[in-house]
């Protein structure tokens, strides 16, 4: 490329105004970003004004690395990984940003010196929610630590307009806000108006044969969108290498459709325009169910083939053979939502790069690889083949030859056999017909992970069982991992300070080197400082639920949390029939001798899940009598903070002493925040379930709290024909809690509110609450009492945290690295300055 720079032009250099971190160049650097990029001046600039300038600051300080990075990757031409997710739930990236620049020092001070707190502006900043829950985050955790090892990767994605709605409490219920991230501007995004991708859709095909003879296939779209490129640099910590997240954002392909503007249809026309921009306004907050709706297949197309064709535009500018794209690049697919892309890559290369169609396929299994989340069949997604023929009538053609050759290679292993044959199928065909995006993925890929040891055994096992019998060699798993710069050292620097102090800070790229804590568990000092950082975490923490709530808790107290998406097989509801098991014993027995505890919850329920929404109500309803009733003052308190984030998680972690774990066994693919609770010192009450088995295996069975069904009682107890009315009637303490409820002792006498509940518990039971319920208050007893031991449970705490480096996402995508993507890292070099 030539330059269109002449010689000599003035540089931007390493160490000059726009980069350097001395106090004066900070402070005046966020003085002109106020003034040239705010248009402030400071009488009259707002705190979001200076979170502004303080963030151009930082941006303009990892832009040198961020380039830096993208020359060496082209210069090198390295094989690069492309994760591909419909959900990036990056939290706010400030914070992070100094920490892993390691300039949070410098730049608190010279903020100081302007005269502002640091704190103040961090809390500013609205995160950009765009994600749900566990597979968003994971996807976030895994950008960190790909920059971390200096992996040249990309994110892509989709760039909501809204993200994640926020969380209001009124009257006790969840009412849903739109989330308007973008209002006031977002400074960690760089647009690329010039990157921009034609997305067809609708219409028809047409078939020809060209003047070679080949057979070419047309798709003569109904209208087409453009996705235009976001991207927003993805630090890695203490290391120059800035990966890159593009998000894409829909975009009419022209603001005015003149031949409709010229027959008068104005109005027509505009409405073509926001059509298309619909197509990324809004995440859909549905966690693991599944919502078919068009404009859901819309968006996973939409970010899917914007990004295939980027890569390929990428490719083109080194290499003009497609055949060997798959050496360049590889794929993950986060979870069926871009599973399109299978479908997508191969109409790329066979329709508009005219490989023919083995060349194609054999491009395209070797570059996708599939992550599994979950096993709940409510998730696995399936689109009516009538959705798909009006959408998308190309690539049903292109999936109908994909899944005939596939079905080919079947019979050879299983003759005469259609059983398999019809599992296997890329087409459901078992009453309206489908296509089962988990089959297309699995077909499509080399390589096919679940996320934990368990779940990877049950996927092989049940939902994918098929496939395994017929690909072993794909199968593997990749347990999941949280990145401890976000979930340790910004969220939790007490903590960090303590352990650092003691081991050097080698342990925060290396989170094994945290073994070395081991033998303090048994320092009777540390022990105490150990102790005094939770108690400081928990007293911040009490202040805040003070000023969100106007409860007030007791830093003394168990602070018994949980927080994650509200779902009935998360069972946020047998935590609430503990509490109650509690206050009843207590009401009882007055003068009861108990450990005193604060329930702390934070979630969201998805809009139409009207169960979960009842939930909500339930632990908001219980903590409105506990909390008021005067014989358990001091006791116990119940607490619901509203609008459960990401934000919000940074200061529940660090001041948690328990961590709750308890879906049903089997049900839950990994978790994640039981590894943030544990790497922050809390102990778990937890079932046999996904990432939790493991967790226990590290840290020791004695310092885990166990209790409930393991799986396959789960599924013996289901062949068997479970009764859950056979548990109450034989546990009268269980009987009595619901009987309170029911009594409409929780609801001002309403007996009806929550009989939704009641009745699925007494007669279905699909969760297993009633078999369970014993087994967990037990083992609350047996918390309660070793909560008691201070000495042992700070022993025990500290044990957790030592021995939580498996659970470093760093460990997981080195296993990605080494098992599946075969890349290597770059080391980025600074380069001296940029003309
Ligand atoms: C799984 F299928 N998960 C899905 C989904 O649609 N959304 C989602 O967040 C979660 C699992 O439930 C998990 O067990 C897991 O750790 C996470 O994906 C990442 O693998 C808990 O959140």
């Amino acid at each position: 490329m030539t330059s269109l720079i002449p010689e000599g032009c003035p540089i931007v250099a390493v160490e000059d105004d726009r980069t350097g971190t001395s106090l004066e160049t900070l402070k005046r650097a966020i003085m002109d970003n106020l003034f040239y990029l705010q248009a402030r001046f400071p009488s009259v600039a707002s705190r979001n004004d200076f979170y502004m300038a303080l963030s151009y600051t930082v941006r303009d300080r990892l832009l040198q690395r961020w380039i830096s990075t993208a020359e060496t990757y082209l210069q090198q031409g390295s094989r690069t990984v492309c994760y591909f997710s419909a959900e990036f739930l990056l939290g706010p990236h400030l914070g992070n940003n100094l920490i892993n620049l390691g300039i949070r020092q410098e730049v608190e001070e010279a903020v100081n010196e302007l005269g502002l707190d640091i704190e103040e502006l961090l809390n500013q900043e609205e995160e950009p929610g765009l994600g749900n829950g566990g597979l968003g985050r994971l996807a976030a955790c895994y950008l960190d630590s790909m920059a971390t090892l200096e992996i040249p990767s990309f994110g892509y994605g989709i760039r909501y307009e809204f993200g994640i709605f926020d969380q209001e409490i009124r009257d006790g219920w969840q009412v849903e806000v739109t989330d308007r991230w973008l209002r006031y501007g977002n400074p960690w995004e760089i647009p690329r108006p010039e990157v921009r991708m034609p997305v067809k859709f609708g219409g028809h095909t047409r078939s020809y044969t060209d003047s070679d003879g080949h057979y070419r296939v047309i798709w003569d779209a109904h209208h087409v969108v453009e996705g235009v490129a976001y991207d927003t640099p993805i630090l890695g910590y203490r290391v120059n290498t800035a990966n890159t997240l593009r998000l894409w954002r829909a975009e009419a392909v022209e603001s005015f459709d003149f031949q409709a503007f010229n027959t008068g249809n104005y109005y027509g026309a505009v409405r073509d325009k926001i059509t298309s921009e619909n197509i990324t306004k809004v995440l859909y907050p549905n966690d693991e169910p599944l919502q078919g709706k068009e404009l859901r297949l819309s968006q996973q197309y939409f970010f899917s083939s914007s990004s295939l064709q980027d890569m390929i535009r990428i490719y083109l500018q080194h290499n003009p053979d497609l055949s060997k794209f798959h050496q360049k690049f590889t794929v993950q697919l986060n979870d069926t939502h871009p599973a399109i892309s299978v479908a997508e890559l191969m109409r790329l290369l066979v329709d508009d790069h005219h490989l023919d169609w083995n060349t194609a396929w054999n491009v395209t299994q070797h570059t996708f690889a599939y992550t599994n989340h979950t096993l709940l069949p409510e998730a696995l997604e399936k689109w009516p083949i009538a959705l798909f023929q009006y959408l998308l009538p190309r690539h049903l053609e292109i999936i109908f030859e994909i899944n005939q050759r596939f079905l080919d290679q079947v019979r050879l292993h299983y003759p005469g056999q259609s059983d398999p044959l019809a599992r296997l199928s890329i087409i459901d065909e078992s009453g309206e017909r489908y296509v089962r995006m988990a089959n297309l993925a699995c077909v499509g890929s080399y390589a096919i992970n679940g996320v934990a040891a368990l779940h990877t055994e049950l996927l092989k096992a049940t939902v994918l069982h098929d496939f395994y019998q017929l690909y072993p060699e794909r199968f593997s798993n990749k347990t999941n991992g949280v990145t401890p710069r976000r979930w340790v050292v910004l969220s939790n620097p007490g903590l960090t300070g303590l352990i650092s102090e003691q081991i050097g800070d080698g342990w925060i790229k290396d989170l094994d080197q945290l073994g070395q804590l081991e033998p303090l568990a048994n320092d009777h000092h540390f022990r105490a400082c150990w102790g005094k950082t939770k108690h400081d975490n928990k007293v911040a923490l009490a202040e805040h639920i003070q000023a969100k709530t106007g409860i007030i808790v007791d830093p003394n107290s168990l602070f018994d949390i949980q927080v994650k998406r509200i779902h009935e097989y998360k069972r946020q509801h047998l935590n609430v029939l503990h509490i109650i098991t509690l206050y009843q014993q207590i009401k009882d027995n007055p003068h009861l001798d108990i450990t005193p505890r604060t329930f702390i919850f934070g979630g969201k329920a998805a809009p139409g899940y009207f169960t979960a929404k009842l939930m909500i109500k339930l632990i908001t309803a219980v903590g409105d009598v506990v909390n008021r009733d005067p014989d358990v003052a001091g006791r116990l308190k119940v607490v619901f903070l509203p609008d459960y984030n990401v934000t919000f998680g940074q200061r529940v972690y660090p001041a948690a002493d328990l961590s709750e774990q308890i879906s049903t066994a089997g049900l839950e693919a990994s978790g994640t925040g039981n590894m943030k609770f544990s790497m922050n010192g809390a102990l778990t009450i937890g079932t046999l379930d996904g990432a939790n088995v493991e967790i226990r295996e590290e840290v020791g069975a004695e310092n885990f709290f166990l209790f409930g069904l393991t799986t396959p009682e789960v599924q013996a107890l289901g062949a068997k024909g479970y009764q859950p009315w056979d548990y109450i009637q034989s546990n009268p303490q269980l009987k009595r809690v619901l009987d309170l409820i029911a009594s409409g002792h929780f609801s001002h006498g309403d007996t009806n509110l929550f009989q939704p509940l009641l009745s699925g518990l007494w007669n279905q039971d699909k969760y297993y609450l009633m078999a369970d319920y014993q087994s967990y208050i037990d083992c609350q007893q047996q918390v309660s009492q070793a909560y008691q031991n201070r000495e042992q449970w700070l022993a025990m705490s500290i044990l957790n945290t030592a021995r939580m480096g498996k659970f470093s996402s760093d460990r997981s995508i080195q296993d990605y690295c080494r098992d599946i993507w075969h890349v290597s890292p770059v080391i980025i070099k600074l380069n001296g300055g940029y003309q």
